[in-house]
């Protein structure tokens, strides 16, 4: 496919998979029929590139699930849908008395993009005053969020905030997890998966997994999603690499923005407080010089879980590293990411035990990781590096369509493509790829 095809295919994924009535865009048909929140954060800036007022319904549907508290859930239920399970009468949003009267969503987060989105859309848009005028009007709903986090997430104020469950995180099926899941001894419960209807069942994660996730939530909604017993309870409590350097590049965007807004100077000390404490923080406590690169904490166990994934790369997007930590990480991605035999990145550490080029998050490369990586590595100066994860990047789908994940050997390369089919995020993100 030459680039005017892929980007006419790409806009075609994202418009089918857009709903026009309530105005937020689906991941993928069947397997994801919500709108999920970091989806659509990357949603929004392919939108940006050829139909503005589509970015700005995509970011206002996913604010409309917001809790009184700032709180932004993972899942907005606009819709009914019985291809997805966990749904809207599982998790119970209701329970907690901030959550939204009028829509259901979950009681779990993902990864805070959308102070960063607002920017990318300020930089893509052609009519400035128009987009500021939609950044105005929004900015301070994502600025709410931030307060919420270091307030109810940061136990120790140190600018890094945990996570209480996998889904959190994004990078769901992570063997970074598997240490907590033996930690727990979830009941067997009763539930219909419906994952492994779309997805070959090798692919996706183990019915005892699924325990553990259902487990998690059980302990929340016990105590109505209370921020505080959750802290206390939850077996799984983590400051997640990829997530707080999204909190961060969320942060310093947010300033961004409210400079140019203007007459703002109590909102940006604020974020400049937490964004200069959290840097400090990162740098120290999930650096981990053994590994070479950026960690995971488990706060439950207090210690380090030391494999390095395709999130460890992500703090090089939000100008966290030193130079002398930038150097190393991106030794430590060419060698054992970067090497001859694979394309870039895969998901898990690919000279670990743990590493599976095929399942769901323990292997495979994502499109939106890569575009992070490919993001952070340019910010670096490291431009050759950078060019190659995008044309990497961009040649899978032209081979072999919008796939959800990719395995990284070369060898694979024909075989390569899983998961869900015409992925929005896939397709949004090559569009901003192309158009870069
Ligand atoms: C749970 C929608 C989401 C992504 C996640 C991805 C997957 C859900 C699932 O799909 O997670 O949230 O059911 O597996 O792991 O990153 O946001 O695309």
């Amino acid at each position: 496919m030459g680039k005017i095809n892929l980007a006419e295919g790409a806009k075609k994924v994202l418009n089918s998979n857009f709903n026009e009535d309530k105005g937020f865009t689906i991941p993928c048909e069947g397997l994801y029929p919500f709108q999920w929140h970091w989806d659509s954060g990357f949603i929004a800036i392919g939108y940006a590139h050829y139909d503005m007022n589509k970015a700005k319904r995509e970011v206002e549907s996913l604010l409309s699930g917001q809790w009184q508290n700032g709180f932004i859930p993972h899942i907005v239920f606009h819709n009914h849908s019985d291809t997805y399970f966990p749904g809207p009468d599982y998790h119970r949003s209701d329970l907690h008395p901030a959550s939204p009267k009028n829509i259901k969503t979950t009681g779990i987060t993902q990864p805070p993009v959308l102070g960063f989105v607002l920017k990318e859309l300020y930089e893509i848009a052609e009519d400035k005053a128009d987009i500021l005028e939609f950044i105005t009007r929004n900015i301070d709903k994502v600025y709410k969020n931030h307060q919420h986090f270091y307030e109810y997430r940061d136990p120790y104020n140190e600018g890094l905030v945990y996570i209480y469950h996998n889904w959190e995180s994004g990078t769901d099926n992570s063997p970074i997890w598997d240490e907590i899941w033996q930690t727990m001894d979830p009941p067997k419960y009763k539930y219909e998966r419906k994952d492994t209807t779309h997805v070959d069942a090798s692919q996706r994660p183990t019915n005892r997994e699924y325990d553990c996730y259902l487990h998690l939530l059980e302990i929340a909604k016990a105590h109505n999603y209370s921020d505080e017993k959750i802290a206390e309870l939850s077996p799984f409590l983590v400051q997640d690499p990829l997530f707080n350097a999204i909190l961060i590049k969320s942060t310093e965007a947010l300033i961004d923005l409210y400079n140019i807004i203007g007459n703002q100077t109590e909102k940006v000390e604020y974020l400049q407080n937490w964004l200069d404490k959290a840097k400090v923080r990162f740098e120290e406590k999930l650096y981990h010089e053994d590994s070479d690169s950026y960690v995971y904490y488990d706060l439950r166990n207090q210690k380090h879980i030391a494999h390095t994934t395709s999130s460890s790369f992500t703090p090089l997007f939000a100008g966290i590293p030193t130079k002398e930590h930038a150097e190393k990480l991106v030794r430590r991605l060419q060698a054992d990411f970067g090497n001859e035999d694979l394309f870039l990145c895969a998901s898990f550490d690919p000279t670990s035990s743990h590493y599976n080029p095929k399942k769901y998050w323990r292997g495979p490369i994502w499109v939106n990781l890569n575009w992070l990586i490919f993001r952070g590595l340019k910010r670096y100066g490291y431009i050759d590096l950078a060019n190659r994860i995008k044309t990497e990047t961009i040649n899978f789908i032209d081979h072999h369509g919008f796939y959800e994940y990719f395995d990284a050997r070369k060898t694979q390369f024909e075989t390569a493509a899983y998961g869900g089919k015409n992925f929005s995020w896939s397709a949004a993100l090559i569009l901003d790829l192309i158009n870069e």
